[in-house]
């Protein structure tokens, strides 16, 4: 069934689409909540969670959409369809597809500039949520601060009414919005991403208005939370299984597995959803969660996703289905990151590890590894390159999280073992290709090349003996072949 032939998903579709609601009763919420970056992981998470909380308990907490990508199709193909979507989970026991209404429009900056900064103006918004991905943070891995070195900060300073990135919008939203600000709430894979999205706002802010960075710093809540959920791109075959369950067309369905999780530190002075009815965990502090996941999932993920790029395997199911693979990412998770993990007794690492590595393998899902390898220099920081630097200090092995770390470093030439190319993609593509490509065969010019990056590693660990030889010995197998290299490993 293709688009053409069926009547489009819309509000006046509802009363017949029982089946794929998650309850029949609704009333349409004012928007409570401006979401930052409304790409797939979004609407197969929080705004589920957020529909959910509001068929528990009521509460006005319709979400407000926004794209800074200027991505009019999206924004537009969401409208034709009054912002709603379907979710189509894919589990080993089949596929269940729910419409989802939480999301009540779609802005695309910088097009929709004034209806944004009028909806984040409103006193109505209490939360303001983000999933930007890592890069979208602009922060200098170094300090901590927002990048000043960054273009596009550098024109939201001489621009602070017009701002395009993220830092600028939340900073001229909040001098708007001084003696009742809404809650900043980071949803992404960042360590400790409250605080790290507090300093780079209130670094930014600072270079504006000093008393408006000290009362952001003081006074503006930003919760960290940990978001789990398994969310690859859309594919045609999402499409054709929305419009296949319940018989309209949808431009803009959402794939996911089944599993979700949300950990949130529950500080919201103006509120929040009961998303605890949901499922959410609030917690006075997630730094165990999301340490666990980012180092066990993410980590892993990042491993499989350079190996297999590397070996020519397509997607995480294939991957987890190698034994040789299989046997590496387990050995990496129970010997290298386990103990580096610092979870409550009550918390089952192991029972953790065995739920990811059945995750991993959900044959419906094809996750593609693609996906996962995009914006290494962002995500490897603190997935592998922080629990490397504590191994190094307890004076303990980290071989295999040292290959994973090798991998990324040959996956930057861009050629498969097989000598087939692809692209990279990563905020530094440019920059890592070329240091990658200049580097040619020679593993040791190809570290030394990539340990100078700061925005990776930092400069002391770059010097450590151990890790340069540890990276030089896993650079040295993956020349003589990756499928070699993971069996030598695991
Ligand atoms: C993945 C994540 O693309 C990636 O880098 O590791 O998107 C991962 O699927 C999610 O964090 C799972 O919650």
């Amino acid at each position: 069934m293709t688009l053409a032939h069926t009547s489009r998903l819309t509000r006046h579709a509802l009363p017949s689409l029982s089946r794929h609601l998650l309850s029949a009763a609704w009333h349409e919420p004012r928007i409570g909540i401006v979401h930052i970056g409304i790409g797939n992981f979004h609407r197969a998470h929080q705004a589920l969670y957020t529909e959910e909380a509001m068929i528990a308990a009521g509460g006005e907490w319709g979400i407000c959409g926004v794209t800074l990508q200027g991505d009019v199709t999206k924004r537009d193909a969401l409208t034709a369809q009054d912002s709603l979507y379907s979710v189509v989970e894919r589990g080993p026991e089949g596929e269940r597809v729910t419409v989802v209404r939480a999301l009540s429009e779609v802005l695309a900056m910088p097009h929709d500039r004034a209806v944004l900064f009028a909806r984040l103006a409103d006193p109505h918004v209490r939360i303001v949520s983000l999933t930007v991905t890592e890069k979208g943070y602009c922060r200098d891995t170094r300090t901590g601060n927002v990048d000043f070195a960054h273009p596009d900060i550098a024109h939201d300073l001489a621009h602070p009414a017009t701002p395009k990135t993220v830092p600028g919008i939340l900073v001229a939203a909040l001098r708007a919005r001084r003696g009742n600000p809404f809650t900043v709430l980071s949803c992404d894979n960042l360590a400790h991403n409250g605080a790290a999205l507090r300093q780079v706002v209130a670094s930014f802010a600072r270079a504006l208005d000093p008393a408006l960075a000290d009362w952001i710093a003081a006074e503006v809540a930003f919760p960290s939370t940990m978001v789990d959920r398994i969310v690859p791109a859309t594919t045609d075959a999402d499409r054709a299984s929305a419009a296949a369950a319940h018989g309209y067309g949808d431009a803009a369905p959402v794939p996911c597995e089944p599993f979700r999780q949300w950990v949130i530190e529950d500080r919201f002075p103006l509120g929040r959803p009961a998303w605890e009815l949901a499922g959410a965990q609030l917690v006075d502090d997630v730094t165990p969660f999301e340490m666990a996941k980012l180092r066990m999932l993410n980590g892993t993920h990042s491993t499989m996703a350079y190996l297999s790029m590397l070996a020519g395997i397509d997607t995480v199911d294939a991957a987890i289905a190698d034994p040789q693979l299989h046997r590496l990412i387990h050995a990496m998770m129970t010997l290298d990151i386990a103990p580096t993990l610092r979870v409550p007794a009550s918390f089952d690492v192991l029972a953790y590890r065995d739920a990811l590595l059945t995750r991993y393998a959900n044959p419906a899902l094809k996750h593609r590894c693609a996906q996962i390898a995009m914006d290494g220099s962002q995500k490897i920081p603190p997935r592998l390159v922080a629990p490397i630097a504590e191994r190094i200090e307890a004076n303990l092995p980290f071989d295999r999280l040292a290959l994973a770390v090798a991998a990324w470093m040959r996956f930057l030439r861009g050629r498969r073992d097989d000598g087939t190319s692809y692209e990279i993609h990563d905020p530094l593509a440019e920059r890592l290709h070329g240091l990658a490509v200049s580097a040619g065969e020679n593993n040791r010019a190809l570290m030394e090349a990539l340990l100078d990056v700061r925005e990776v590693f930092p400069a002391a660990l770059a010097q450590s003996e151990p890790l340069r030889r540890a990276l030089l010995d896993a650079l040295t197998a993956l020349q003589r072949g990756t499928r070699e290299a993971i069996a030598a490993y695991a």
